[in-house]
Order: structure tokens, then sequence, then C-alpha cells
């Protein structure tokens, strides 16, 4: 069965059907509104730095970034260019408050397997998520990301102990012509 949800009605009315269709058989709901929550809650996507509408500089230290605070604007894409002056490792990482917590017992876990190899994984996998800069002391690197809708999340290190300290930042996603 291959539903078109467009709207809220449709929605209501695809969700009546399903629930009808489906009456008595228990967990049936749940199953089928599941498998979606994940991508919508990704708080924008990986975009080109060849069409980013600013540049934003950040600094990180231990264990601090030189921004308080990050405002932009919805559909806004940004370059964002990070060097660590710190001595620690420090992430720059674009996230839900959640996103956060889960990428922290991530790392703790990854850490847990043996500090260097733990750094290696860590270093491996940050490759991979478009919206994290896992960064050596020393290191530079930018990442550019295209926002999504008006929404209030998180730049934050999720090094161990870093977010604790303070080492996290409010990143506001305005509506147009705010
Ligand atoms: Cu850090």
């Amino acid at each position: 069965m291959i539903l078109r949800l467009n709207s809220n009605t449709t929605t209501l009315t695809a969700m009546a059907l399903c629930l009808s269709t489906f009456a008595g058989a228990a967990g049936a709901a749940g199953t089928h509104s599941g498998g979606h929550g994940e991508e919508s809650s990704m708080p924008g996507m990986p975009g080109e730095p060849a069409k980013a509408d600013r540049t934003i500089e950040i600094i990180m230290t231990d264990n601090d970034y030189s921004l308080s605070e990050i405002i932009v604007e919805e559909g806004e894409t940004i370059r964002f260019i990070i060097r660590n002056e710190g001595d620690f490792l420090h992430e720059f990482n674009i996230g839900t408050p959640q996103m956060h917590m889960m990428h922290q017992k991530e790392m703790i876990e990854m850490m847990e397997k043996g500090m260097m190899d733990g750094m290696h994984m860590m270093g491996e996998k940050d490759h991979d998520d478009p919206n994290s800069l896992l960064l050596e002391s020393g290191d530079s690197g930018e990442l550019t990301w295209t926002f999504g809708d008006p929404m209030k999340i998180e730049f934050a290190c999720n090094v161990p102990g870093h977010y604790e300290d303070g080492m996290v930042g409010p990143l506001t996603v305005t509506p147009h012509g705010h």
C-alpha cells in the first residue's frame, strides 16, 4: 500500500485508513509511521563550498570556541573554516542536543576500546559525518552546511568532557527576513 501524504488532511485520512485496515494488529500504527524520524530531524544538509552565501571562521581552544553563538537564515549555506589552536583534540559539530548526546556516547565507547585506536576511529568516522569536523591540535579544516527550516540547535565539541565543560554554543536558524 502506497500512501502519498501531502497535507495534514491527507495525513489524517491516511492514518484513519491505516488504523482501520490494521485494526486489532498490535504495533501496526507504530511500524507504519516509523522510518522517517531520523531523516527529518537532521538540521539541514551538506552544502557546496562554491555556492556558500557566507563564510564563518571559528578558532577552537581548550575548551572553547571563538564565537559564543551562530545565527543563520533558513536555507542559507555557510562555509565554516575551523582552526584548532588548543592542545587537545576538538570537534565542531552541528546538531540537536539529542544528536550531540548520542555522539558523545559513541566517542566514550570508542575511547574505552583504546585511547589511540579510539582517536583514529573517531577521526575516520568523522570523515563520513558531514555535519562534523574533528581536528587535532594545530589542524584546520572546513565544512559547508546548508541549513533547513527555522530551529534552535547547537554547535558543540563531543570529545568526552568538553561539552560539559561548556564547549557548546547556540545555533539559531531564523526565518527569512528576520
Ligand atoms: Cu573540545
